[in-house]
């Protein structure tokens, strides 16, 4: 019984180490190793003030001059472009210190490439399990170096519904071919996942495997997708020329 006693307590010791090893990484160790980094936007005007375009958006109502237009069957994507629907798409960014925590993260100079608003509606999942950059049979599909992502999925008056499951580390560990990478969507069982919520963000590397989780509101929901990229890949971007520039000020003015 003693033994017995012993051990458990020796285990607890050793579960409690590796916990506290953890708990003592930094944000660029985690996000070397996890792939992403999940955070909340400060409460303040500026979010009141993303959210309540958003839920403008989500009811239906578009400034004028603006569209949607499909790319993926159950989605619409805000066209012409995000940044010139409002300037809080980027105050967001600069007000919650965005620059320095890609700074901090990634080591990086990254500059925003590309802002996102979609609206998801009920049906299949428009991206099951994949990485936006992978490596099959030799060929490379996607952003090399892999670019950065951000994503606001508001609740925008709705329920607060999973959104995105990632696999932590998985960014770590890809397969030059393609069923074998699949496969390790099925083998391994870790997952986290984001919800909508009114502030919640996630930040992730693109090569991380990550699903979009089936829309299951009738109304559809939105989420923001921020694209950060290194200056040599703008190019790859095309559209919204003047968006990098803009950011680059404001971040230099904070
Ligand atoms: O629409 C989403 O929720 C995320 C889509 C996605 O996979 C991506 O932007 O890389
Ligand atoms: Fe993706």
């Amino acid at each position: 019984m003693k033994l017995l006693t012993r051990m458990m307590s020796l285990r607890r010791c050793r579960a409690d180490a590796s916990r506290s090893r953890v708990t003592a990484m930094n944000d660029p160790q985690e996000y070397y190793l996890k792939g992403y980094a999940v955070r909340a936007f400060r409460s303040d005007h500026t979010l009141e003030a993303l959210n309540r375009r958003l839920c403008e958006v989500q009811s239906g109502a578009l400034r004028p001059g603006f569209v949607w237009e499909v790319k993926y069957k159950n989605t619409r994507d805000l066209r012409p472009s995000v940044f010139e629907y409002d300037d809080v798409f980027v105050d967001i960014l600069i007000r919650n210190d965005i620059p320095s925590l890609l700074r901090r993260v990634t080591g990086l100079d990254l500059t925003l490439a590309h802002i996102q608003l979609r609206q998801t509606f009920p049906g299949k999942s428009y991206m099951d399990w994949h990485r936006d950059t992978h490596f099959h049979n030799g060929k490379v599909t996607g952003n090399l170096p892999p670019v950065h992502k951000l994503i606001f999925y508001p609740r925008a008056g709705t329920p607060s519904r999973p959104k995105l499951a990632v696999i932590p580390g998985s960014h770590r560990r890809m397969f030059n071919n393609r069923w074998r990478d699949l496969a390790a969507v099925v083998t391994d069982g870790t997952r986290a996942t984001i919800s909508s919520s009114d502030d919640g963000y996630i930040l992730f590397d693109t090569s991380l495997q990550h699903a979009v989780i089936p829309e299951t509101d009738p109304g559809g929901s939105l989420r923001v997708i921020w694209e950060f990229c290194r200056d040599f890949q703008l190019e790859t971007f095309g559209r919204n020329h003047s968006l990098p520039d803009s950011y680059r000020a404001r971040a230099a003015r904070g």
